[in-house]
């Protein structure tokens, strides 16, 4: 007995203990020295997290990340990572396996790689994005633990590698709770797994954690450069180098470990009509780091966004990250190219990122196809507001967006929510939200997707506290399809704010190739006369300054259940889950043409 308490207690301080190794995110991690350890892993479904807790919910003595073999034939070990099936990361559980379709639960993931010992250097490992809570294991010890499905995070391991094999063992748990971020319930599939790319990532043990460049706002010929040391190390060299623009300079880094400089430079703007990129490097002990930056601003005037200066419409529509073809989590440029291929037929500039961070890639694929951005974190509905956990976990998801795509020109807005109910206690929330994010990063805009709440009987009045925290007032609304389309003429917009406004979302389903008249709902018709009459009343809008309809393509959704149509996708898509253009496109692509 007392045998068994003390490695219950050896177990629980494993389980408990915090990850000594946990670092802050490394920025551009996909130019750096890394080496991938996407592929094949093996995976075992948990349903009862019996290899994480006893039959007391206690941590059992049998944690699958012990990666146990048995060493005697008459010893019990219940699970076996070798005779385990595999699935391929990054990539969704739901659509690898059919068993796994609806499982919201606990999966552990497997995987052994070679590694060898090189001294003096550090080795972090990165996940792009784990869906939703981790727990990550190299060689048996706990490393690191993390919540949130849609931001990077890495921790070190250094410590813990050996020359040769080596294993990594993660807890993937994507069961849906109130106080998560997101809430209980959302209107989108939960894609549960290794969504994301995983990398060893290989440094110096002094290295540039992060950078960023960022042209003035307003002198456009002034480039603002910082970057920060992971350690605070003075007197270290950093060297930026932006060849086409003749800029070579270095400077010594301070107590902190930070170092800024201005230059003055004449770009070339970064635009849609011009998505001109710089190479540029940064040098730090022997370490070079390649990106592409662009250099643009963005600043608003009264009602007006301006881009470099000018003023812009966005004609933007929303998107999810699934595949383009089906459904599943996309994590690539070729996803990526055809969406936002789609999104640029329709005569778009800009795309709403809903309704959490996107991977790299497809921010990046956009920022050289020339499309703006707007990206967002799942402060979705009826989020906990009182409790300090979920703020923190909100705000670490903010910081988390922000540190990995600080240096995208396409990226101008910050969404830090969507459809909250008001309340004092969400206005505190969000608000600590909003001002979080202008202390990291004073060179967007921010915004969130509000809801008109002030609505008699044709007159809708925005009215929402938090205008006064956001640089664009966005909202949501659905005439035509929770409320009826012929209201859609006598409709009045009251937006007694003076800021740019963005129609966040709007739109109906349809069923690709189901036709009737206009008044039968899911025909292509139907969708087809809400956005004629959207269109016709949006415009009338004071200070409409873009509107991103709901949405680019069908996407999965629980809450869609059987109903002969939408066979648990959302079809408010202009394209459908297989690809193919509903009528509703085209009158987008005409307004648009036409603006
Ligand atoms: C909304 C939500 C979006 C939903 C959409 C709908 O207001 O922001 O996530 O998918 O409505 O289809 O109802």
């Amino acid at each position: 007995m007392k045998k068994i308490t003390a490695f219950i207690s050896l177990a629980l301080l494993c389980l408990s203990a915090k990850a000594a190794t946990d670092v802050p995110l490394v920025g551009n991690v996909l130019n750096r020295q890394t080496t991938s350890l996407n592929g094949d892993w093996h995976y075992i479904i948990d349903v009862q997290e019996e290899g994480y807790y006893d039959y007391r919910m206690n941590p059992t003595r049998w944690g699958f990340f012990q990666n146990a073999k048995p060493r005697k034939p008459e010893d019990l070990i219940e699970y076996d990572f070798d005779a385990a099936p595999t699935m391929k990361i990054p990539g969704d559980w739901n659509t690898q396996n059919d068993r796994l379709f609806f499982y919201e639960g606990t999966v552990w993931f497997e995987r052994e790689f070679d590694y060898t010992k090189k001294e003096g250097k550090r080795t972090l490992l990165y996940f792009g994005a784990v869906n939703y809570d981790s727990h990550v294991y190299v060689n048996t010890k706990h490393v690191c633990h993390h919540i949130g499905g849609f931001t990077p995070f890495n921790t070190d391991i250094t410590d813990e590698l050996k020359d040769g094999k080596n294993v990594v063992i993660i807890k993937v748990d994507n069961k849906r709770h109130a106080e998560d971020v997101p809430t209980q319930i959302f209107d989108w599939w939960n894609y549960g797994g290794i969504t994301r790319d995983v990398l060893l990532v290989e440094l110096n043990s002094s290295y540039v954690e992060n950078y960023k460049l960022a042209l003035d706002k307003q002198d456009f010929k002034i480039i603002h450069f910082s970057a920060k040391l992971n350690k605070g190390t003075a007197g270290e060299q950093v060297t930026l180098r932006i060849p086409e623009l003749k800029i070579d300079k270095s400077a010594a880094t301070d107590a902190q470990g930070n170092v800024a400089f201005d230059l003055k430079a004449k770009p070339e703007l970064w635009s849609p009509d011009n998505p001109k990129l710089y190479k540029v490097t940064i040098s730090q002990g022997g370490e070079t780091i390649e990106d592409e930056i662009g250099f643009r601003s963005v600043t608003t005037e009264g009602k007006k966004i301006l881009l470099n200066g000018k003023p812009i419409y966005l004609k933007g529509v929303s998107m999810h990250e699934e595949k383009a073809n089906g459904g599943g989590r996309a994590n690539g440029q070729d996803d990526a190219r055809q969406l936002i291929g789609w999104a640029k037929e329709l005569g778009c500039n800009f795309i709403r990122f809903a309704h959490y961070p996107h991977n790299e890639h497809a921010i990046r694929e956009a920022e050289r196809m020339g499309v703006l951005l707007w990206s967002e974190i799942p402060c979705y509905w009826t989020i906990a507001w009182t409790n300090p956990g979920t703020l923190e976990n909100a705000k670490n998801q903010l910081r988390d967006m922000i540190m990995r795509d600080q240096n995208r020109a396409n990226i101008i807005i910050w969404s830090i929510a969507n459809e909250t109910p008001h309340s004092k206690e969400r206005d505190t929330f969000l608000s600590t939200l909003a001002n979080y994010a202008r202390s990291l990063d004073n060179t967007r805009l921010i915004s969130m997707a509000m809801e008109v709440t002030g609505q008699s009987n044709y007159v809708n009045r925005l009215n929402d506290n938090m205008n006064q925290y956001v640089d664009i007032v966005s909202f949501n609304q659905y005439i035509g399809w929770y409320r009826d389309v012929n209201d859609a003429p006598k409709m009045k917009w009251e937006i007694p704010y003076d800021k740019p406004v963005i129609i966040s979302e709007f739109g109906g389903g349809a069923k690709y190739g189901y036709h009737g008249s206009k008044n039968q709902r899911w025909t292509e018709e139907f969708q087809e006369n809400l956005y004629i009459e959207n269109l016709a009343m949006i415009e009338k809008i004071d200070g409409l300054a873009g509107t991103t309809p709901w949405i680019l393509k069908d996407f999965r959704s629980p809450r869609r259940v059987l109903n002969g149509i939408q066979d648990y996708y959302n079809r408010k898509g202009l394209v459908s889950d297989k690809g193919e253009k509903k009528k509703a496109f085209f009158i987008l692509k005409e307004w648009y043409s036409k603006r």
